[in-house]
């Protein structure tokens, strides 16, 4: 026999007003445990059904595996598996119904093979079947057969909450989730059944599934020979995309991307589609390209003995390494008494890019 433990505190914790929405996402809800407890039970029994069982077939197999089946030490098994040594709540729940679960396994599961419907909903009464809702499990809007006509969920459906009305699924709405919302058609509509179905792209409202459908067109659409055409916002007259950008064209819309770097306006992407060149870019074989200035004959470094760098966009003039800077020229160090001589005036410039 299975230790008892008194039931009625547990009933009696278990029948509380459900918590405040806010705390009810945090814990979960008497029957939501109730629920996961048993789903543990089912799988208990379908890890422990081919237990003690040989593979062969004799008599003696049989008859020791239907004892098993229906045997204490198998329920034990299943108990014992149904929490993790940490999760309080769970022991404390098989604690508190353990006789429950008891009486269901040795006398009651013939009669009511639904562990679940029997347990949560009609003995503990933490649940209601599927399909109902509330403290009373009345059936929910459409029927408890197909509530919500099977394209929404009912508030509370399956709990002793809630309050049975539907929340549609996309596209549906009413109080039985049977008419379609904008930017869907029905596509199928009879006593029992409805279904909504998108428009196309295209339309804002239709009647049917193509662009020669619509009823209204979607914003970014026009309509044009009896079917919505996407607008070419690009080819506007007042072009929608600022000074340093290009205008691409989508279906329903534009995009408006910024022009490569080197370009003063452009019609598209890269530095070949540049309408002008930003300083110190000129157009070589179609594309904006970086000028050397340091190539130019006569050179663009104003002072006497200056090196040229050539930079992305620009240049730049520097003395060389050891000279000095004077306003008009770079001058030559005074040679050192011994180390350089006047034959070996200064170490060559780096040639590095600045
Ligand atoms: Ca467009
Ligand atoms: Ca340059």
């Amino acid at each position: 026999m299975l230790p008892r433990a008194p039931a009625a505190l547990g009933l009696l914790l278990l029948l509380l007003p459900p918590p405040p929405p806010g705390e009810a996402t945090k814990k979960p809800t008497p029957c939501k445990r109730c629920r996961e407890l048993v789903d543990k039970f089912n799988q208990g029994m379908v890890d422990t059904a081919k237990k003690n069982f040989g593979g062969g077939n004799t008599a003696w197999e049989e008859k020791t595996l239907s004892k098993y089946e229906f045997s204490e030490v198998r329920l034990l098994e299943i108990v014992e598996g149904l929490c993790g040594s940490s999760d309080f709540e769970c022991n404390q729940l098989v604690e508190e119904h353990e006789e429950h679960l008891e009486a269901w396994w040795l006398q009651l599961k013939k009669k009511y093979p639904d562990l679940f419907e029997w347990f949560c909903v009609k003995t503990l009464k933490v649940c209601c079947s599927p399909g109902t809702y509330g403290p009373n499990c009345l059936a929910c809007q459409g029927g408890s057969e197909r509530p919500c006509s099977g394209n929404g969920l009912c508030s509370g459906d399956g709990s002793r909450q809630g309050d049975g009305t539907c929340q549609c699924h996309l596209g549906y709405q009413g109080p039985l989730c049977t008419d379609c919302t904008a930017g869907y058609f029905s596509a199928l509509r009879n006593a029992t059944h409805s279904v909504c179905t998108a428009c196309d792209e295209s339309c804002k409202t239709c009647t049917g599934p193509t662009s020669r459908d619509c009823g209204q067109c979607e914003a970014g659409w026009v309509q044009e020979d009896g079917a919505c055409v996407d607008v070419d916002e690009c080819a506007a007259e007042t072009p929608p995309c600022g000074d340093t950008q290009y205008c691409e064209n989508v279906s329903g819309s534009f995009v408006c991307e910024e022009c490569d770097p080197t370009c003063m306006g452009c019609t598209g992407k890269g530095p070949g589609h540049c309408k002008e060149c930003v300083p110190g870019y000129a157009k070589e074989s179609g594309q904006c390209t970086d000028v050397d200035e340091c190539a130019h004959a006569g050179g663009v470094c104003p002072r006497r003995n200056e090196n040229c760098y050539n930079t992305p966009g620009s240049f730049v003039c520097v003395c060389p390494e050891g000279f000095e800077e004077a306003e008009d020229a770079c001058m030559q160090p005074r040679p050192a008494r011994d180390e350089a001589t006047e034959e070996n005036p200064a170490p060559p410039p780096s040639r590095e890019d600045l």
